[in-house]
């Protein structure tokens, strides 16, 4: 398939997506957001690949929604437009995303870096929900992902305020896992990619919807969703494989079934 505002490309077992509207602050319109999802889906389903990164450039992860592109719409017409609708496809991605951010998440970026499962930020990378600040509030979920992951007072300032995050407090919140040198933000977060693309992918799968669960349901029912996964993981060869390959002390060989 032939993107025009991203760029894809598979280093190793990594599939990376690459946002590339630079002269736009990869500001999210439909073509992109579409052409985004679309290429991480075929990752998703791409045997070759065992986990993603999601990146921008050293400027911007994402500058938010295209202003210009829904400026004069109506409620009508956003509700109508599919475009929000489309970041839910990132939650039935069953391999690992890692958000690799650099320069500005604002807005909209920020929210599809929250909608990631790890974070691997440069010391130039800056979080923030600016919407605010053009009459309206985030859409794509920062309200809740930033309470959830910061608590209610500085997820308001951030909503309300538009406060945002240096590199250092989002590593010092828990938004980011790590932060690095600019030069290296991408291989950082290509190279963490690789480590868990080298585990064993149904049990990634498994912790992944397992920890997700966390944030969906009471501990009760959260607890019961880590104990069928576990159960379930019994059932897989790569179980056995696993196992044995630690009582005889060698390399376990993973097939992924
Ligand atoms: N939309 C459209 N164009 C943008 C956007 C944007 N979000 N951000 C930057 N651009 C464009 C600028 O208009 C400019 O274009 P031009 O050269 O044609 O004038 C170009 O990118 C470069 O930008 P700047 O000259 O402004 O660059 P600076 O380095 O001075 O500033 C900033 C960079 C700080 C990132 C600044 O551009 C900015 O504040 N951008 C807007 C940030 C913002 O308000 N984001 C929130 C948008 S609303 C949103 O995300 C709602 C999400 C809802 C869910 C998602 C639905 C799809």
């Amino acid at each position: 398939m032939t993107y025009t505002s991203v760029l894809t490309e598979i280093r190793g077992r990594v599939g990376i997506v690459t946002l590339n509207r630079p002269q736009a602050m990869n500001a999210l319109n439909t073509t992109l957001i579409t052409e985004l999802f679309d290429a991480l889906e075929a990752f998703d389903k791409n045997e070759n690949v065992g986990a993603m990164v999601l990146t921008g450039n050293e400027k911007a992860f994402a500058a938010g929604a295209d202003i210009k592109e829904m400026a004069e719409s109506s409620t009508f017409e956003m509700v109508n437009s599919n475009r929000i609708d489309l970041f839910d496809r990132m939650r039935r991605f069953k391999k690992v995303v890692i958000a690799a951010v650099s320069g500005w998440a604002l807005g909209g970026g920020c929210e599809i870096a929250l909608s990631c499962d790890m974070i691997v930020a440069s010391e130039t990378a800056r979080f923030g929900q600016p919407e605010i600040t053009i009459g309206v509030i985030p859409g794509a979920g920062g309200t809740q992902r930033l309470a959830r992951l910061l608590g209610k007072n500085l997820a308001m300032e951030m909503v309300i305020n538009n406060r945002t995050l240096s590199a250092a407090e989002a590593l010092q919140f828990g938004l980011a896992n790590r932060v690095v040198p600019l030069d290296r933000f991408l291989d950082e977060a290509v190279a963490l990619a690789e480590e868990i693309a080298s585990r064993a992918p149904l049990a990634v799968f498994m912790a992944k919807d397992s920890v997700n669960a966390a944030f969906e349901t009471t501990l009760t029912e959260g607890l019961k969703a880590e104990r069928r996964n576990f159960y379930l993981l019994f059932s897989t060869e790569d179980q056995k494989e696993g196992m044995r390959a630690f009582i005889e002390k060698r390399k376990p060989n993973w097939k992924g079934k």
